[in-house]
C-alpha cells in the first residue's frame, strides 16, 4: 500500500502510534512531505528512526530548509551558543526550531553527519501512480499562474510556495500538499484531510492545539487520523 502523510514536526509517538494504525508493513512505502522537524520536541529522533525504516520516502520541507545550514555549521564545530546569536538562529527559533538546535547538538560528528546527509538526500518534488491515478507529492506549492506551468517552477517554489486551493493546477493530476494546516484552507477542515479541486491537503496541524496527524492511503483513498 502506498501512504501520505506530512509536517510531523516533532510528533514521533503520533508517528508511531499512524504506523501501527495503518498495519504498516515493510513492503509499504510512506510518502512523508516534509516538515518532519522543529515545534516537538523529538524532530532529529524522528529523522533519524525515518532513516532506518525501508519504504519510508521525505520530501523537504520549509522547516528542513532553513535548519541545514545551521545544522551544518553545528556539525562543522560553531558552538550552538555562538549559532544562537546569529540573525539566521533567531528566525529559525521564531519558527520552532529551539528543539531541533538542542537536540541536534546533543549529538557527536557522527551521527549529525549522517542527519545532514540523510536531510540532503530528500525529494524536491515527484509524481507517482497509486490506485490508478496520478499524483504530484511536494510540501506545497506556488501560487497558480495560468501563464505558467506547475510542472516547471523551481524547486524553491516547491518549498516555500503559497498554493491557491480554490484553482486546479492540471485535471490529469492530483497535488497532494502539507505545509498549509487545513483549517486555514476551510475551518470546517481543521484536523480533517482536505481534499478540492484537483488538490489534497493533509497537513491537519498536528503541531498545533487541537490539532491531528493525518494520514491518507492511496490505493483505498482511506484517511487515518492519531
Ligand atoms: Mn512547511
Amino acid at each position: 500500500m502506498t501512504y501520505v502523510l506530512s509536517d510531523l514536526h516533532g510528533h514521533l509517538a503520533a508517528n508511531i502510534a499512524m504506523m501501527v494504525k495503518i498495519g504498516f508493513r515493510l513492503r509499504d512505502t510512506v510518502y512523508i512531505l516534509g516538515d518532519v522537524i522543529d515545534r516537538g520536541k523529538f524532530g532529529i529522533d524522528l529523522l533519524r528512526s525515518m532513516r532506518e525504516t525501508p519504504g519510508v520516502i521525505p520530501f523537504i520541507g520549509n522547516h528542513e530548509s532553513l535548519a541545514l545550514p545551521l545544522l551544518k555549521a553545528m556539525r562543522d564545530g560553531t558552538p550552538l551558543e555562538k549559532i544562537k546569536r546569529s540573525k539566521a538562529y533567531a528566525v529559525w527559533e521564531a519558527i520552532g526550531g529551539g528543539p531541533t538546535a538542542e537536540a541536534f547538538n546533543s549529538h557527536g560528528r557522527r551521527i549529525q553527519s549522517e542527519i545532514i546527509e540523510y536531510v540532503e538526500s530528500f525529494t524536491v518534488y515527484d509524481e507517482i501512480e497509486a490506485g490508478g491515478k496520478r499524483f504530484h507529492l511536494s510540501h506545497t506549492l506556488p501560487a497558480y499562474d495560468p501563464g505558467r506551468d506547475v510542472h516547471d517552477v523551481t524547486l524553491h517554489e516547491f518549498i516555500w510556495g503559497e498554493p491557491d486551493y480554490d484553482v486546479c493546477y492540471d485535471p490529469d493530476v492530483t497535488f497532494i500538499t502539507g505545509h498549509t494546516p487545513t483549517g486555514l484552507i476551510d475551518k470546517e477542515s481543521a484536523g480533517k484531510i482536505w481534499r478540492g479541486n484537483g488538490h489534497i491537503a493533509v497537513d491537519c496541524g498536528a503541531s498545533f492545539e487541537g490539532g491531528r496527524l493525518g494520514c491518507l492511503c492511496l490505493d483505498t483513498m482511506e484517511e487515518y487520523y492519531v
